[in-house]
C-alpha cells in the first residue's frame, strides 16, 4: 500500500500560507488517478490559487493499524453563538475544563496552522512544539465499503460529502488515541459552516452553523490530557498508517 499526500500554499508576504490538504493509503495501480483528482482539488479551492503544490507519494512499510469510524450524528444550530454554547456543554460534559474549550475557539480563530493545535484539558496551554505548523494528521484513509455506507448516510445531510467522510476519517484516528479526550474542528473553507467535535463517548457529532459564511479561520484542537508522552502522540497521529473501518 501506498501513502499519497497533497498540501498547497501561496506565499504571503515571505510566509507560507495553506490553502488546502488531501491524502489518503491506496493500492499502486489507484496511484496515478488519485494523483490527477488531488492536483485539480489544490488547482480549485475556494481559498484561492496556490502557488505550491507537493504531491508526496510514499510506500508504507510495515503494519497497519485498522480501527472502527466513530459513530456519526448531525446536531443543528441557528447561529455560531448557540453552537459555542452547546459545544461547550459537550466538551465539559468530557471532563475539559472552560478555560480549555475557550483557548482552543482562541486558537483556531486567531492563529493560522497548518495542522492542529494541542491543547491541555484542564490549563487550555498549547502543547505542541510547532505551533505553527501544528499537529498534522497523516496516514490515514477509510477503507472502501464503509466510504459506501458513510456516503449514502451523509449525501442528503452535506453539499460536500466526501469533505464529511475526510473529516470522520481524521476524527477517529485521533479519537482512537487514549491521551486525547475530545477534538473541536471548524472549516477554514469560508463556504462551509459545519464543524463538529468528536470524542470516543458521544462519536462525531457534526454542528451546524459553527461559523458565519464567508469567515476565513478555521481548524482543529485535539484536547489532550497530561502528562503524557507528547512526541509519542505526535508520531502516531502523523506517522503510524491507519485504515478505518
Ligand atoms: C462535516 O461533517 O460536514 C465536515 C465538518 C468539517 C470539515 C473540515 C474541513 O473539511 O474543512
Amino acid at each position: 500500500m501506498w501513502s499519497v499526500r497533497m498540501r498547497s500554499s501561496v506565499n504571503e508576504e515571505g510566509r507560507e500560507k495553506h490553502i488546502s490538504g488531501a491524502e489518503g493509503i491506496y493500492e499502486q495501480y489507484q496511484i496515478e488517478k488519485v494523483l490527477k483528482r488531488f492536483l485539480r482539488r489544490a488547482m480549485e479551492h475556494p481559498r484561492g490559487l496556490p502557488d505550491k503544490i507537493v504531491l508526496t507519494v510514499e510506500k508504507i512499510e510495515g503494519e497497519i493499524d485498522y480501527i472502527e469510524a466513530l459513530p456519526l450524528k448531525t446536531h443543528i444550530c441557528k447561529d455560531e453563538k448557540e453552537a459555542f454554547l452547546f459545544i461547550k456543554e459537550r466538551l465539559i460534559s468530557l471532563g475539559i475544563s472552560e478555560k480549555a474549550c475557550c483557548s482552543a475557539f482562541e486558537v483556531i480563530k486567531n492563529f493560522e496552522m497548518r495542522g492542529a493545535t494541542l491543547i491541555d484539558l484542564v490549563t487550555g496551554e498549547r502543547l505542541e512544539e510547532n505551533k505553527e505548523r501544528g499537529v498534522r494528521v497523516s496516514r490515514v484513509h477509510m477503507d472502501k465499503s464503509k466510504r459506501k455506507r458513510i456516503l449514502a448516510k451523509v449525501k442528503n445531510l452535506s453539499n460536500q460529502p466526501y469533505r464529511v467522510i475526510e473529516a470522520l476519517t481524521i476524527a477517529s484516528k485521533v479519537a482512537f488515541c487514549p491521551e486525547i479526550v475530545g477534538e473541536l474542528c471548524i472549516s477554514d473553507n469560508p463556504d462551509y459552516t459545519t464543524g463538529y467535535i468528536a470524542s470516543r463517548d458521544f462519536g462525531y457529532l457534526r454542528i451546524t452553523n459553527i461559523k458565519k459564511r464567508g469567515d476565513t479561520y478555521g481548524g482543529r484542537a485535539f484536547f489532550v490530557k497530561t502528562p503524557c508522552n507528547i512526541e509519542k502522540l505526535i508520531n502516531f497521529l502523523e506517522k503510524v498508517p491507519v485504515i478505518v473501518v
